[in-house]
């Protein structure tokens, strides 16, 4: 069976194991992409960032309810860039959400920070292209907030929600600093505690400020743990995808996407090809020669790329 069968086969146990190759393999990853890459661009994909605690995971679950609830399948990335461990972060999530992980429509998978080649933005967004090719309606990832790395990982999505919460001070001014280009949709979780509306105005102060899209963010209040808002998030996330469709924006960001895929297949052929051709006998004489101040490092590249590329 080839990787696109595997995948069109839908078989859990099959995309889990094509996933840990894409994680463990990144020749065969770049295999298996090529292979289903023309499958791919009919999900749904939203995600879901914000501080340690902020109640994503339970909030992930209601609003993974809400689409089986439509009728959609659901496929789950939860990313957390500060565990070592892959696979098993999620356990404590599959525990939490027993309906969930007993349910053939929802596909789960936790991705940690183990060293993969390329790093973890690529390996998320590997998986999402498998779980899309594979038909998944909705894919939802959850990511703990931690700058430039989230930028990353958010380029995968079409719908990116900021979730914050009551108090925690000076998270607006983070968000305005770092990730606030990617928020599509701010939501205040944890509703139901003290100071949601005065954390609701600043948001939408901040958003105010914002003229840089014609789409407005909206600030929905939400609290997951009691199931309220959820319906309201659901709508939000239905006008964005309106919004993308109508406004080109969807063609827009596609095309940017494109662009620095296509840019980061270039980094890994060059180095692939740097690293069958290169002569190690040569790459030692240069570095004794950098290293005795004969040669400089960028002077010694060039020579050594012009007798590759001349081969
Ligand atoms: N009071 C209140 N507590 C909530 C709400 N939503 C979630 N919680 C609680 O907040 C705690 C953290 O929830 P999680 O869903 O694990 O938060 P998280 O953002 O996924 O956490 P990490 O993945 O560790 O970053 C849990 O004890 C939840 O029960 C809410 O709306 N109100
Ligand atoms: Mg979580």
């Amino acid at each position: 069976m080839d990787y696109a069968d595997i995948v069109r086969g839908k078989d859990h146990r099959s995309l889990a194991r094509l996933i840990s190759t894409i994680e463990n393999d990144p020749g065969k990853s770049r295999e298996i992409i090529s292979s289903i890459y023309d499958m791919t661009g009919s999900a749904e994909i939203i995600g879901m960032t914000g501080p340690p605690g902020a109640g994503k995971s339970t909030l992930l679950h209601k609003v993974a309810l809400g689409y089986r609830a439509r009728g959609k399948t659901v496929g789950i990335i939860a990313v957390d860039p500060t565990s070592p461990f892959t696979g098993g972060a999620l356990l404590g999530d599959r525990i939490r959400m027993p309906e969930l992980a007993a349910d053939p429509g929802v596909f789960m998978r936790s991705l940690g920070s183990r060293g993969y080649h390329g790093g973890l933005s690529r390996a998320v967004g590997d998986v999402i292209r498998i779980l899309d090719a594979a038909g998944f309606d909705v894919l939802l990832i959850e990511s703990v907030g931690a700058g430039q790395g989230e930028v990353d990982i958010f380029r995968n999505v079409r719908t990116s929600i900021l979730v914050t919460v009551p108090g925690l001070g000076d998270d607006v001014q983070a968000l305005k600093a770092g990730i606030m280009e990617i928020g599509d949709i701010f939501v205040v979780n944890k509703a139901d505690r003290d100071g949601a509306d005065q954390k609701i105005m600043e948001l939408e102060g901040m958003i105010e400020l914002d003229d840089a899209s014609s789409w407005h963010p909206p600030v929905v209040p939400t609290q997951a743990l009691f199931n309220k808002g959820i319906e309201e998030l659901l709508q939000a996330i239905d006008e964005h995808e309106q919004y993308l469709a109508t406004s080109g924006e969807d063609w827009e960001r596609e095309q940017e996407r494109s662009a620095f895929f296509l840019r980061d297949a270039l980094h890994q052929e060059v180095e692939k090809l740097l690293k069958s051709r290169i002569d190690g006998a040569q790459f030692e004489r240069m570095v004794d020669s950098i290293s005795k101040r004969v040669n400089d490092p960028h002077s010694a590249a060039r020579a050594l790329l012009d007798e590759i590329l001349d081969q």
